[in-house]
């Protein structure tokens, strides 16, 4: 049995930064590694990326960038997000890794050795998107069930065995009824398996990216064979001497697109042909959607969440950090599990108003407030109310049931009741109707409601950290450190001395948001109704051959500087330039062969059209165009600026 509590979050594909989607499931195992350090438990929490798909490939090859600098790039960008929004991770790893690849070759030693692993032809569809395979008979209307492109492989490949282990996952299930969560995920996994597993590829023709096979550096291997194992390096299997200490993992969280066929399936089938322990649960919880539609870069409903932090910090004031403890909040409450859900921005800015500001922000303000008008400023010495500590020792036992049972949810609507039970024992209380008189209810009353509010610190700290600091400091209070702390008297000790209050969480006046994106919408209805009158009038001959601004600022130009310049082969007119426009290097068919010499042209700058549809000419693709004078003899004359710019500058 492993000593420490690993938590796992899937790695991610390195074709496009983190979005809500994959902030979400990290955020989800954030809280529960953080609760469970609290608890004094030894928690190996790791994330990373997926870097060796055919789409990270392709990804790259469209930015128009070396593979590894592309992957290089976006892994550093996972991690820094990743720490801005507060994920406690312990580890990260890529695939690209040495350590990675060593863990690759070794499990796909023992398995081989172990019988489950053997040659044959493949022959069927790939999807590329989820770098699927799928057989004739899974498609839908020539796609894949997902609706995604399929292509054609016929390939010579390694296979695994995975029909053998139909009946052992089974079993497993059925003996271990909480190794697959939520139960409607669970019964998918069951119905899945009960239609037959089939052996699966595990290798690829190389195309110049992925893992090469030791002996066969023609081939790689499939990347989700040499993704799953990254859980196990991770723990530091095969080599390191305590990777027992750290598998098999308590949990592993993902979404439950990658749960049937990759983690419920393979995984285990892997695991068990290796004879190794299988880990204790799997959560494959709902999604996030957007507009009715899963969160996907080519949907273009990306929403990135730091961004979306900034956005709020914005229009509500609120610190930045607290911002971004507002959209983890906002995910831990709002945790699809077994059903999808829908996020709106609308739906976000409520419940900040309602759950931070309304709530946590005020009971804050209202207990400082109270005990400066009350008694001073200091935690009076009188007796915690019996009801609220029975109350909180309920909330403690079941928000560790919770979380320990992976329902992130449950956990962070027990904080919120705490918060709203202490609002309405303000109200029923009346302090300010106690004050009237000497009271020693007065003072039970006020040192039940630091005690309230350090208890809600105690249950927001793994889901929103920094809100919970600032509870803690604006009473000048040293901070909850273990949960052992959470429900004691200790927590609100007698003759203190508070802060002041500070808002934490300024309330968003919400009908004025409506009625600027009322009255901007307007405007923009106004200039359409404007252009469309205009171009009417260009109808009319007056403004004939006029275009609007709006029109010119579509047409992004950029400052791009040539890396290479060459003599494209079999025709007579274009030259092949490589042409860095800052954020890409972009591979541009310029029809200016006649006037210049290609030499010549190399670290010139020169205006691109950056955001051109690429073009196929003579069988080479062109991703953008180079602005040019026309001369009398009609040869192009490349534009270049008066001085030398930063690449990728602008031009208007
Ligand atoms: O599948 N709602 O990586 P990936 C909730 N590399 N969760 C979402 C989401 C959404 N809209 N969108 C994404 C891969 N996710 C593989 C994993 S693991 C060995 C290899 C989350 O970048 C969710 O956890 O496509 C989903 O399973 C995962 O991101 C997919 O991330």
């Amino acid at each position: 049995m492993s000593k420490k509590y690993t938590i796992t979050t899937p790695i991610y594909y390195v074709n496009s930064v983190p979005h809500i989607g994959t902030a979400t499931t990290t955020l989800l195992s954030d809280v529960q590694a953080r609760f469970q350090r609290l608890t004094g438990k030894e928690v190996h929490f790791m994330t990373g990326t997926d870097e060796n798909a055919i789409k990270v490939l392709e990804a790259a090859e469209k930015a128009g960038k070396p593979t590894l600098e592309f992957v290089d790039n976006i892994a550093d960008d996972f991690q820094k997000i990743w720490k801005e929004f507060k994920i406690s991770f312990d580890d990260f790893i890529r695939t690209t890794e040495p350590r990675h690849h060593k863990g690759v070759y070794r499990l796909f030693n023992i398995i081989k050795e172990n019988g489950y692993i053997y040659q044959d032809k493949y022959e069927g569809w790939y999807d590329v998107s989820s770098e699927t395979f799928y057989k004739e008979s899974d498609l839908v209307d020539g796609k894949s069930p997902d609706g995604n492109e399929v292509r054609w492989v016929s390939e010579e490949n390694w296979f695994f065995k995975l029909s053998a282990f139909e009946q052992p996952i089974l079993d497993h299930i059925k003996k271990n009824p909480d190794f697959i969560v939520p139960e409607n995920r669970k019964n998918e996994v069951i119905s899945f398996i009960n239609q037959g597993l089939r052996d699966v590829c595990i290798t690829r023709k190389s195309q110049g990216w992925g893992i090469q096979l030791e002996d066969d550096s023609a081939k790689v291997f499939y990347v989700w064979f040499d993704a799953l194992i990254n859980y196990l390096v991770s723990c530091g299997w095969p080599d390191s001497a305590d990777w027992t200490d750290k598998w098999p993992a308590a949990t592993q969280w993902m979404g439950k697109d990658i749960l049937t066929r990759f983690h419920a399936t393979m995984w285990p089938a892997m695991l068990m042909a290796a004879k190794l322990p299988l880990p204790k649960q799997m959560i494959g919880h709902g999604w996030l959607l957007i507009g009715g539609e899963k969160i996907s870069k080519s949907k273009g409903n990306v929403v990135a969440p730091v961004e979306l932090a900034k956005y709020l910090s914005e229009v509500s004031g609120c610190s930045y950090l607290l911002a971004i403890d507002a959209v983890r909040y906002y995910m831990a409450i709002c945790m699809p599990f077994e059903n999808d859900v829908v996020f709106t921005e609308e739906d976000f800015f409520a419940r900040y108003n309602s759950d931070l500001a309304n709530d946590i922000g005020n009971v804050l303000n209202r207990t400082l407030t109270m005990v400066h008008k009350f008694s001073e400023g200091t935690i009076p010495d009188a007796k915690i109310d019996a009801e609220a500590i029975d109350y909180i020792s309920n909330c403690k036992k079941e928000y560790q049931h919770h979380i320990d049972n992976s329902r992130i949810d449950l956990a962070a609507k027990i904080m919120l009741n705490c918060s709203r039970w202490l609002n309405k024992y303000i109200d029923t209380k009346a302090p300010w109707a106690l004050a009237k008189e000497v009271s020693i209810e007065l003072n039970a009353v006020l040192r039940t409601m630091v005690y309230m509010l350090r208890n809600i610190e105690g249950f927001i700290l793994s889901i929103a950290p920094d809100t919970a600091s600032i509870i803690a400091k604006q009473l000048k209070l040293d901070a909850i450190k273990n949960w052992n702390e959470v429900g004691t008297e200790a927590l609100a000790p007698i003759n203190h001395t508070v802060g002041s209050p500070e808002p934490m969480f300024p309330r968003l006046d919400l009908k004025e948001m409506k009625k600027n994106l009322k009255e901007s919408s307007k405007e923009d209805k106004k200039i359409e109704k404007q252009n469309k009158k205009d171009v009417k009038k260009e109808d009319d001959g007056s403004n004939a051959g006029l275009i609007d601004i709006k029109h010119f600022a579509e047409v992004k130009l950029r400052i791009g500087t040539i890396e290479l310049a060459e003599d494209l082969e079999g025709s007579d007119k274009l030259l092949r330039l490589e042409v860095n426009v800052g954020d890409a290097k972009k591979q541009i068919l310029a029809g200016i062969k006649n006037k210049y010499n290609p030499e010549a042209l190399i670290g010139k700058q020169v205006v691109v059209v950056a955001n051109l549809k690429p073009a196929k000419l003579r069988g080479h693709l062109s991703e953008g165009m180079l602005l040019a004078a026309t001369d009398k003899d009609g040869s192009a004359v490349l534009i270049h600026p008066a001085k030398e710019m930063e690449t990728g500058s602008e031009v208007r």
